[in-house]
């Protein structure tokens, strides 16, 4: 057996995630791996993901409601890479045979109009970065079995990123209460579950100043036009071929994604 490092935790996570099988945790086999090395983990699948040809379209956050944390029994969020591969156009169906065990979450997502760069980015100033805010459904796939990881193995697995769907509303920052924001997801119809905007770090602008505070310390910026998902608001609900999950929100919208 090999001795763990980037290159192999890479390679076993791009395995699990093209031949959809999933895998136990890394830190199970490499105690050692640690956040630093996880984020290396990450940002060189994405460095893959580009040199294959995708572009990069934002951050996501991870873990950032206590519905999520509690879910998945860590406490602290984390952020992960975007690109146009991961986008599910409005409309289009989820493939669910295309991944592993995909779940679904509501999320507030951020346009961003300028760059935003840590450190020491407070909400107030983050929410002037942003130019419109939409809803979002987000679709995690972690490579793990059963969604069972600790924070390392979710930071090095791209913090489950699968797919994700934006709505058809936008809205300028100013014009909304995002603490005040309310969801609700329907799964086949039904109400399953419901949040806030508050649920997010008590408010999402806190969320997006988290992510550039993060990034900021691996000298990275939020950049202009990029999209950042705040987190799941409620826990995610699992999908099934031919169901539905919906989100209806008070001002940004509804959305839904039909399962195949
Ligand atoms: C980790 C990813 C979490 C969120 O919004 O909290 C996430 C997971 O739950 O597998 O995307
Ligand atoms: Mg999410």
């Amino acid at each position: 057996m090999s001795e763990w490092n980037v290159e192999r935790a890479v390679t076993v996570l791009a395995e699990a995630e093209a031949g959809r099988s999933d895998r136990g945790p890394i830190t199970d086999e490499w105690p050692e791996l640690d956040l630093e090395t996880a984020y290396r983990v990450q940002d060189e699948i994405l460095r893959r993901k580009l040199e294959a040809g995708e572009h990069i379209v934002g951050v996501k956050l991870g873990l950032t409601s206590r519905a999520k944390q509690q879910r998945m029994g860590i406490d602290s969020p984390l952020t992960g890479w975007l690109t146009d591969g991961m986008v599910l156009p409005a409309g289009a169906p989820l493939v669910t045979g295309e991944l592993i065990h995909p779940r679904v979450e509501p999320e507030i997502v951020f346009v961003l109009g300028e760059q935003l760069k840590g450190p020491a980015v407070t909400a107030a100033r983050a929410m002037e970065a942003v130019s419109h805010v939409y809803a979002g459904l987000e679709v995690i796939d972690s490579r793990y079995t059963d969604f069972r990881f600790r924070l390392p193995d979710v930071v090095a697995d791209n913090a489950s990123s699968a797919r994700f769907v934006i709505g058809s509303v936008a809205r300028r920052p100013e014009e909304l209460d995002l603490a005040l924001e309310a969801c609700l997801l329907e799964v086949d119809g039904e109400v399953v579950d419901s949040a806030t905007g508050a649920a997010v770090q008590g408010h999402p602008a806190e969320a997006l100043a988290l992510a550039a505070n993060a990034l900021g310390e691996r000298g990275l910026a939020l950049e202009a036009g990029w999209l950042v998902l705040t987190g799941g608001m409620t826990d995610a609900v699992f999908t099934r071929p031919g169901g539905s999950v919906a989100a209806h929100f008070t001002n940004l919208g509804s959305l839904m994604i039909g399962c195949e």
